[in-house]
């Protein structure tokens, strides 16, 4: 389980620009997609090696005498949620009441806390921080969230009161330049072939309540050992259900709850977005369950994005298609093209999980997501792919000058991550990212799996290494160099 941090203050004292700064590092990677909502309460973050789940409170105005009750409300319910929270105040404008208050609900709610008295940069830290000593809350970390002043620090000294203890093992492959550098072409196809088929592949069943999970997650299983109901309640915890079809270990994170029969009764289920979050983290390919009677719902279009910004494999699934008529079909359908655009790579599934229908087609779509999300693509392949997609549709002039892309490499897999050598990639517009991704989806058929592209400048990745190539290496830096001023 990620650690999950709340971010508590009174209005206006920055949770949310620190929010966007510890969420941001991933997302950084994802072209922005149109319908892709960005401002959320919750986010996967990872500044140093613990990545953490974070909750943004707030939004609700407030005077400085005290803070409303609604807002009262959101910071308990965060605190709950949360492992630790950072209460927020602001050292420009000194104490106030309303920190007082929030304080006070973090001494009775929180489980471990930390102040941080923001907008210090430019100040004294000790000057900053003398004031707020007074709120019992320990020692106060001066902080600038907009700078990004020691805000490193204080994750640092937050996460590591957590150790990573992951029972469920994810592959999560990130690469370093180095390695690949050194695998080149032909090595970096063998890794990929490492015997995956004898691991468990981890599924993540998410959505809203009453869309059918729980029946889905029946069919799934096949055995009525298991009834799947949640229990009333605030439990973050998913369950994890190992199973075997077709000779392959799959195992089923539910966020739903499974329990025992005899639990039946308690049969009203509490949505938790952390437990989405948590089971999402824990899976290599999640399956989001849709209600086809209700159509697209806010919630559902938040969640999506939080699969997508997290890079997961994914499968959409409309349930409770039967008993539908074929106009309300096809609104369900137009529905899902327009709230769900950026959702484009992923397979749509209508099933009943009720009558079973094309509940079978599930783990074949699962298979192949996950296989997109771990394909191997070679460097050759990749640049060659990148100079036609050049080709068939120039890179914009910015300034008078072509933004020029010169080299690609796979630089991790789930999600498959691209890595583009060249020029003034920062000024390349989103529309032709995406333009790129789509072409790398269709060649490579990356279908099921969210696609990274992360831009490098400089002329030649080899530039400066020269000390450590090998004469293959050294051979190929050489061709680039030539090629290069050609
Ligand atoms: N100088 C300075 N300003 C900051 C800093 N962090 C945030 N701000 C500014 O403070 C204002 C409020 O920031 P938000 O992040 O929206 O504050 P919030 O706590 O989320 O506010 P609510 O959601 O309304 O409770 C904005 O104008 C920010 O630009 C900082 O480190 N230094
Ligand atoms: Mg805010």
């Amino acid at each position: 389980m990620l650690p999950v941090i709340a971010l508590i203050g009174r209005p206006n004292v920055g949770k949310s620009t620190l929010f966007n700064k510890l969420t941001r590092s991933r997302e950084a990677l994802v072209a922005d997609y149109p319908g892709l909502t960005r401002d959320r309460n919750y986010g996967f973050g990872k500044l140093g090696p613990i990545p953490y789940l974070v909750i943004d409170t707030g939004g609700v105005a407030g005077g400085e005498e005290g803070i409303e009750e609604a807002m009262v409300e959101q910071t308990i319910i965060a605190l709950q949620e949360a492992d630790a929270a950072i209460i927020m105040v602001d050292g420009r404008s000194g104490l106030t009441a309303a920190d007082q208050h929030v304080a006070d609900l973090a001494r009775r709610h929180a489980k471990k806390t930390w102040l941080a008295v923001n907008k210090a940069e430019g100040l004294d830290s000790a000057i900053a921080n003398s004031e707020f000593h007074a709120l019992g809350l320990g020692n106060p970390i001066a902080v600038s969230a907009a700078h990004g002043d020691r805000i490193g620090a204080l994750m640092d000294d937050i996460l590591s009161s957590f150790t990573l203890k992951e029972e469920l093992e994810v592959v999560d492959e990130k690469w370093d330049q180095e390695l690949i550098d050194e695998l080149d072409n032909e090595g970096i196809e063998n890794l990929h072939e490492k015997g995956d088929e004898d691991r468990n592949l981890k599924i993540a069943v998410i959505g809203r309540p009453n869309v059918g999970k729980s029946t889905l997650i029946n069919r799934l299983l096949g055995e009525d050992r298991l009834v799947v109901f949640d229990k009333p309640g605030t439990t973050r915890d998913s369950v994890s259900v190992p199973f075997e079809r077709n000779n392959r270990k799959y195992i089923l994170i539910d966020t739903a709850g499974i329990r025992r029969k005899a639990r039946v009764h308690e049969a009203i289920e509490k949505f938790s977005i952390i437990k989405a979050l948590q089971a999402i983290e824990r899976a290599e390919v999640v399956i989001s369950v849709l209600d086809a009677h209700v159509g697209v719902t806010e919630q559902d279009v938040s969640l999506l994005g939080l699969v997508m910004e997290r890079g997961r494999a994914l499968i959409v699934v409309m349930n409770k298609w039967d008993g539908l008529q074929s106009e309300a079909r096809k609104k369900v359908r137009d529905d899902l093209e327009r709230r769900l655009p950026f959702l484009d790579f992923a397979e749509r599934i209508t099933i009943s999980a009720l009558y079973g229908t094309a509940v079978g087609d599930l783990l074949p779509a699962v298979e192949r997501a996950y296989a997109a999300a771990m394909r191997g693509m070679s460097t050759t392949e990749l640049t060659r792919e990148l100079k036609s997609a050049i080709m068939a549709h120039p890179t914009p002039l910015v300034r008078g000058r072509r933004v020029k892309l010169r080299y690609a490499h796979q630089g991790g897999r789930n999600p498959p991550v691209i890595v583009i050598h060249g020029n003034q990639t920062e000024r390349l517009p989103d529309s032709y990212r995406r333009y790129l991704i789509n072409r790398f989806r269709k060649v490579f058929k990356l279908t099921g799996t969210p696609v990274r592209l992360s831009f490098k400048k400089g002329k030649n990745p080899y530039a400066g290494r020269r000390n450590t190539l090998t004469p293959r290496q050294e051979r190929k830096r050489k061709r680039l160099i030539k090629r290069d001023k050609k």
